[in-house]
């Protein structure tokens, strides 16, 4: 069978599988998601928003950004070998007290269980209806704490909506 003459090819698409994420954030350790550690201290919903508002600048990437959601220990450790002091992470029971949610639809089989510590820091969660968003307590264990508390944070870039 004659070879094919040579022709132009069309530009191959941009790989789909290729994650784009907004000036700022960056891998830790590899990792396939990409953080933005930020060392200003805000309440949590200002926290949330601002995370949630970083890709809205190009359509490419909008909807990838939001309020950190640790999926299992693997993750916690890997973040928290980054930062000390009180962070805030997009974790919260607001909306059904005791139930807590992450802030997108990311499956975390549970994660963190209430009741078990760690990741819950010791007696954590224990701020009932006063307490309703979450932070690593000094860096490491989970912590549930006033919402209009003031902490830093970290946003999250990943294949991940915001709810
Ligand atoms: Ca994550
Ligand atoms: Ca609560
Ligand atoms: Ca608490």
């Amino acid at each position: 069978m004659p070879i094919a003459p040579a022709r132009f090819l069309p530009d191959a698409r941009p790989d789909a599988g290729v994650l784009v994420c907004p000036i700022g954030y960056a891998p830790i350790n590899g990792s396939a998601t990409q953080y933005r550690i930020v060392e200003v201290n805000v309440t949590w919903a200002f926290a949330a928003a601002d995370c949630n508002d970083d890709d809205d600048l190009g359509s490419a990437v909008s909807g990838r950004t939001h309020l950190v959601v640790v999926g299992d220990d693997a993750e916690k450790i890997a973040l928290t070998n980054q930062f000390s002091g009180n962070t805030w992470v997009g974790l919260s029971d607001a909306e059904v007290e005791g139930t807590f949610q992450w802030v997108t639809n990311e499956p975390t089989n549970g994660y963190p269980v209430v009741g078990q510590q760690p990741p819950w820091d010791t007696g954590d969660p224990d701020g009932g209806t006063d307490e309703n968003c979450v932070r690593f307590k000094n860096s490491f264990d989970f912590e549930d704490k006033r919402c209009t508390d003031t902490n830093s944070y970290v946003c999250e870039c990943d294949r991940f909506a915001p709810r």
